[in-house]
């Protein structure tokens, strides 16, 4: 089983994470992990804080002469920020620190509070910060680059902020589709749809509001059957959508057609099978709505999952909340913020979809050894053909 834990706070001297269960042999340096980080900390819209980072990963263990030793794999990614948050974030107490007493609504504020009893709300916000899919993003690149080594590809890009959707989607492979997207600077295929969103980035800051938004991965070169049918934590979907899920402000995931598929018939909506003779397995789809997924296993067609993104709920302009001490009506706390962060939440998603990836990958083929997973892969598609 692949598995990781991170551990840091948003404003703490750095962010960690332990990656365990990667087999021995995969090739590994820190550059590859620090492209993906340079990756996520682009995009129009984040805010001063990303002018204070310039994200790189550490490899602390795990890895020796570029390839990992199967042992445990961890890595710190250290905060600039924290030069200017040393006493306010001090694990040993040096004098007092300004309580933060206004939850955000949207935020993990209140709930976090009232949870752990804690009487300043920046306990809480330390933590519950998106600032913590930095390691998740370090720590998945590993998964990323096994699911590399065995021909399989992740991409994403944007498809909507605030009320701007894309129009027009064009066929592009995997790696140029990375390239245009990573090109815009709102991670956007459409020129036009940028164009628009980077307009209504603009006025949402100057309204001092913020706006969320719609990203999209696609993964190729996946294998038939990761997951599985016969349990419930076992199918893939499932899975999926919980990685996605679980980063900061996410509130809905789709695969394939999504909830569009509730609205056709079912002529409309499967993807009929065709064989014929040629590539290395005979069967063929001419449609993918099912976004590579049946029966919570993949199905040989690209991977298609969307994730939607709410607005960040700190906001310039704030919303109305309450004085955790006096309960009196206030303005909710101001926290220097992003008005925008889902292009960066594109490149969180392609993480967290390559780890479940990863995992299903060595459940079926793995081994001590990246060559040992070879070898189970070639015999599986040998079986197949
Ligand atoms: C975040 C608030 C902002 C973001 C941060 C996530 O940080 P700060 O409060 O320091 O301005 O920039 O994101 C990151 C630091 C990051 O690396 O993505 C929040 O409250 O979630």
């Amino acid at each position: 089983m692949l598995r990781y834990l991170t551990a840091g706070e948003s404003h703490g001297r750095a962010l960690v994470g332990i990656l365990e269960g990667m087999p021995a042999g995969l090739e590994m340096e820190e550059e590859y992990i620090n492209h993906q980080l340079r990756r996520r900390q682009c995009g129009y819209g984040r805010g001063g804080r990303m002018k204070i980072e310039a994200d790189r990963a550490r490899i602390l263990s795990g890895v020796r002469f570029g390839k990992a030793l199967g042992s445990p794999i961890a890595m710190l990614v250290e905060n600039k920020d924290w030069e200017n948050w040393k006493e306010r974030m001090a694990v040993t107490p040096d004098g007092e620190a300004e309580p933060v007493l206004i939850p955000r609504p949207g935020h993990a504020d209140l709930s976090g509070m009232i949870k752990y009893g804690f009487g300043d709300i920046r306990n809480v916000l330390e933590r519950s910060s998106a600032r913590e899919t930095a390691v998740r993003v370090a720590v998945c690149s590993v998964a990323r680059k096994l699911l590399e080594t065995f021909g399989i590809s992740i991409a994403s890009h944007v498809t909507a902020i605030g009320g701007t959707r894309v129009k027009s989607l064009g066929e592009l492979s995997n790696s140029l589709l990375n390239k245009e997207a990573d090109h815009s600077p709102v991670r956007c295929l459409d020129p036009e749809a940028e164009q628009a969103m980077r307009a209504e980035i603009d006025r949402a800051r100057e309204a001092g509001d913020s706006l969320g938004g719609v990203f999209e991965v696609i993964v190729t070169g996946l294998p038939v059957g990761l997951g599985s049918y016969v349990h419930w934590d076992r199918r893939l979907d499932g899975r999926l959508a919980q990685a996605l899920m679980s980063i900061q402000a996410i509130k809905g995931v789709e695969i394939g057609l999504g909830f569009e598929s509730a609205y056709r018939k079912g002529s409309e909506m499967h993807d009929e099978i065709f064989y014929e003779e040629r590539g290395t397995k005979g069967y063929s789809r001419r449609t993918n709505r099912a976004g590579g997924l049946e029966g919570g296993m993949t199905n040989g067609e690209p991977l298609i999952l969307r994730a939607a993104m709410k607005p960040i709920p700190t906001l310039t302009k704030p919303l109305r909340s309450v004085h955790v001490r006096s309960k009196e009506a206030v303005s909710a706390h101001r926290e220097r913020s992003d008005v925008c962060a889902v292009p960066a939440a594109s490149i969180v998603g392609e993480a967290v979809v390559a780890f479940v990836l990863a995992d299903a990958f060595l459940e079926k083929f793995g081994g001590d050894s990246v060559e040992e997973c070879g070898r189970n892969l070639a015999e599986a598609v040998e079986r197949e053909t």
